[in-house]
């Protein structure tokens, strides 16, 4: 698309909104302020650069075979560069526990340190982007009887307390260096395929375990922890410890987040009307963005209604301090650093969609009770010119438009990723 006919579409998209008392400029540096957490594990199908490595586990899956995967973290972070060079503002990036640096060593999850991920605090520093960080508590040999921090065998129990202590030190220091709090999300894959007996011993001892593993306080300028409950996963479908009631729970009293995954819920749920619920009880919720069909599949994320409702939300509760926005997707059937590009891009449009809406008029048609005019209202929405607002905003920061971002995906699979034999 020609410049010019970038910004003769943005003017006649501005006036546009205007008519509806919408300032376009004001949305776009609302925009730019809105970081997303892009997560490390899209990159490599969550493979990680352990030494010795178990099959994925916990009930979660990927599927595909798409060439061109990053096999170290050099690899990764060349990955990560070419996505965040398509995507516009500035962001974070997500690490899972299994992502250090272990020099070939062996090292253990209950010996992980900071020293393990100086490179990507380096890495980070130099691209200008936060770090967040996450436990890995699965494809491990201490995983596979399908406990970890509820596990009745203490010796697992305490292992699993060990890693996730460790992993908040790491997190922390990540805070530190970089001068923004890292996130930290605890996710445990502890359940069961059929219904055991004695739930309520599984869920005292996850409480008893977090309850140690939070015992060391940060400051809240370096770590922010938030806990993240399902539904179900595969392998463990009658019973899961950490479940939503189980940590909503646990978030209020110990006043920690609260993970709030789009693919974690019974199907009709909608989690966009999650987030004015629970924010009155948790200092605040971590957003996994993801997009499930038919389970908790975890498909990159597309601009569906799912994604509009929730964006929507997370703008009109204006809340943007105590809301964290996080990718969490994996597929390997496609370009990976395309899955990346289109899932946050997506989010990113449905952001925009939210900074755009006519919320004055809104409002009002919400406070005379005219259901009519809200209805008509929320639809016009939809049909105004956002994709040339969006089309501007690329522009100007010096990303692909949408019509260049093919092209530019594929020279970079040409270029690099096909090189990888
Ligand atoms: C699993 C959770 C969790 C993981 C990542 C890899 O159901 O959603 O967030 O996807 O930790
Ligand atoms: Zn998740």
């Amino acid at each position: 698309m020609k410049k010019e006919s970038i910004e003769k579409s943005y003017a006649l998209a501005r006036e546009r909104y205007a008519d509806y008392g919408v300032d376009t400029d004001a949305a776009l540096a609302a925009l730019k302020n809105i970081p997303i957490s892009l997560h490390c594990w899209q990159g490599d199908d969550v493979g990680g650069f352990e030494t010795s490595q178990s099959a994925l586990s916990g009930g979660i899956q990927v599927t595909g075979n798409y060439p061109g995967k990053a096999r170290t973290p050099a690899e990764l972070r060349t990955d990560a560069e070419e996505a965040f060079s398509v995507i516009p503002g500035k962001h974070r990036f997500s690490l899972h526990a299994s992502y250090g640096e272990f020099g070939g060593k062996k090292v253990d999850r209950d010996a992980i340190g900071p020293e393990h991920f100086v490179g990507w605090v380096e890495w980070a520093r130099k691209n200008k982007v936060a770090l967040d960080f996450n436990g890995t508590f699965f494809a491990h040999p201490l995983s596979a009887a399908g406990y970890t921090l509820s596990s009745p065998d203490d010796r697992i129990r305490r292992f699993w307390i060990e890693h996730a202590k460790r992993s908040r030190a790491i997190g922390a220091d990540m805070g530190r260096e970089l001068g923004t709090p890292c996130v930290i999300n605890h996710w445990v894959p502890d359940g069961s395929k059929d219904s055991p007996v004695d739930r309520s011993g599984c869920r005292a001892r996850l409480l008893d375990s977090l309850d140690e593993v939070l015992a060391k306080t940060y400051s809240p300028d370096q770590l922010l922890d938030s806990v993240e409950g399902k539904l179900f996963g595969i392998g463990a479908e009658a019973f899961t410890v950490g479940s939503h009631e189980f940590y909503l729970g646990y978030a209020a009293t110990r006043k920690i987040l609260v993970t709030l995954d789009l693919g974690h819920y019974h199907p009709t749920e909608v989690v966009a009307d999650k987030i004015s619920s629970v924010l009155p009880f948790v200092p605040g919720v971590l957003l996994h963005v993801s997009r499930g069909v038919r389970w908790d599949s975890d498909h990159v994320v597309t601009l569906n209604d799912d994604i509009r409702e929730l964006c929507l939300e997370i703008v009109r509760v204006g809340k943007a301090d105590r809301i964290h926005i996080g990718l969490d997707f994996f597929d390997g059937t496609i370009n990976r650093i395309g899955a990346w590009a289109v899932g946050t891009r997506s989010t990113q449009k449905g952001l925009l969609f939210g900074l755009l809406e006519p919320r004055q008029k809104l409002l009002e048609a919400d406070g005379v009770s005219d259901g009519f005019a809200r209805l008509e209202l929320l639809e016009e929405a939809k049909t105004l010119p956002a994709g040339a607002v969006w089309d501007y905003y690329c522009d100007r920061e010096n990303v692909p438009t949408d019509g260049m971002l093919i092209p530019e995906i594929h020279r970079y699979e040409r270029e690099t990723l096909a090189k990888r034999a």
